[in-house]
């Protein structure tokens, strides 16, 4: 099939288009650190889905938006009614985001279909790149629940109530930011789903390799706790009368760290967000809030720490008399892409003379929902010292321009014999 679509073996990307693009895109909710702050569906969140329609439209891509505000962006191929092949990522970002975490997989989407029309390649299938609503979880738990629902992971229903901290909904805001599509969500046949995305560790950059052939994503669980005892004086409570919530948390923390080091290698686990209350200097707190981020390449071993942190956490609120909520809010197993998507990311590597690695996703991305309704692959390249979701993050243009020129490769080699004027491409 390569040789029919030429497989774009001899078309390379723009990649200094590419780079401003990104630098472009960064402006929107720059942060004085060189990061970016575009939490889900706030206005600066609209302000880069704004800019990326803007920028589809002037490539000539029609546009659509589903009920969960995922946007699709249209390239046509020669037969309308054939698969498309979708690419695409996300634009929220983390509160201290880095500059490409999401936004280059969607930026680096339509790079690939600017070359297209650079070079008068027209391909047998559509090419659309997405933008997945909420794929960080920060703002709306839990992540990726836009390509969940998308996938059928969730129903629509739940995906559109989910509540932000201050209580408003998914549904909501979309309205509020104009992004509440009429389209289905989901229930739609794709030829494949490609994802390019910076790898977020260090092991590309350590292993000095420019391509990560992803071959799945890890099993994922978050949990919801809070512990409650009894708000009093920091002064005259004696210290054996105390039924001190924050104490009960932070041997909490201390055992989920404990869990995460006991499943080694390949277990994390993060305590990522702490609530104390009333949160004043000399009150003893009476309810402290916190979540658990739990992952694992294998499920059997996730839910051994699932076990491990229900039986520590109730041994900690017995010990100090709390009264324990516990709630996991989410799982999402582990994913293994197709086969012929993760060869053709291989293939492509190989063919664009970039060094490779196998690699598993640590962090969880629309693909690994996408990956439920369509063959899907994911093109990881390496960011400095493999730090992500913090404003320092960084990447080379050269590392960003080889994968998407793989990324190049593995969509025409999906989306059918391409044709550049009267011969094939
Ligand atoms: O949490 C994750 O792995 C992703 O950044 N949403
Ligand atoms: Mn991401
Ligand atoms: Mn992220």
């Amino acid at each position: 099939m390569a040789d029919a679509a030429g497989g774009g073996r001899n078309l390379r990307v723009d990649g200094d288009r590419l780079w401003r693009s990104l630098m472009d895109m960064a402006r929107v909710g720059a942060t004085e650190k060189g990061g970016v702050c575009r939490l889900a569906l706030t206005d600066l969140d609209k302000e880069g889905r704004d800019l990326f329609v803007r920028w589809c439209e002037e490539a000539g891509c029609t546009i659509s938006v589903d009920r969960m505000g995922n946007i699709f962006a249209r390239r046509p191929g020669r037969n309308p009614d054939a698969q498309p092949v979708m690419t695409g990522s996300h634009l929220d970002s983390q509160p201290t985001g880095g500059k490409y975490d999401g936004a280059y997989g969607v930026l680096a989407g339509l790079e690939v279909v600017r070359t297209l029309n650079d070079l008068g390649v027209e391909t047998e299938a559509p090419v659309e790149v997405a933008v997945w609503t909420n794929e960080e979880g920060s703002r709306f738990a839990p992540a990726m629940v836009a390509s969940g629902v998308f996938a059928g992971a969730f129903d629509l229903e739940h995906g559109l109530s989910r509540p932000d901290p201050e209580g408003r909904t998914l549904g909501e805001e979309l309205e509020r930011i104009g992004y509440a599509g009429d389209l289905e969500c989901g229930n739609r046949e794709l030829a494949a789903y490609f994802e390019a995305h910076i790898e977020q560790g260090p092991i590309l950059e350590d292993e000095e390799k420019t391509i990560g052939v992803v071959s799945g994503g890890q099993a994922q669980r978050w949990y919801e706790i809070t512990m409650t005892g009894q708000e009093a004086h920091a002064g005259p409570t004696p210290m054996l009368t105390r039924r001190d919530a924050l104490l009960g948390a932070a041997r909490a923390v201390d055992a989920v760290n404990r869990i995460g080091l006991s499943h080694q290698p390949g277990a994390c686990a993060t305590v990522g967000m702490l609530d104390a209350r009333p949160n004043s200097r000399n009150v003893i707190p009476g309810s402290v809030f916190f979540t658990v981020d739990f992952r694992h390449p294998d499920d059997s071993v996730l839910s051994v720490m699932d076990g491990e942190l229900r039986t520590v956490c109730e041994a900690i609120a017995a010990d100090i008399a709390l009264e324990l909520e516990f709630e996991e809010i989410w799982h999402s197993p582990a994913v293994a892409f197709d086969a012929a998507c993760v060869e053709a990311v291989r293939s492509g590597a190989k063919e664009c003379e970039y060094t490779y690695m196998d690699i598993v996703s640590g962090a969880g991305h629309d693909a690994c929902y996408v990956a439920r309704v369509a063959p899907t692959g994911m093109i990881f390249v390496p960011c400095e010292g493999g730090i992500s979701h913090n404003e320092i993050e960084s990447a080379t243009s050269e590392d960003l321009e080889a994968g998407c020129n793989v990324l190049l490769h593995v969509i025409l080699e999906f989306a059918g014999p391409a044709r550049r004027g009267s011969s094939w491409a």
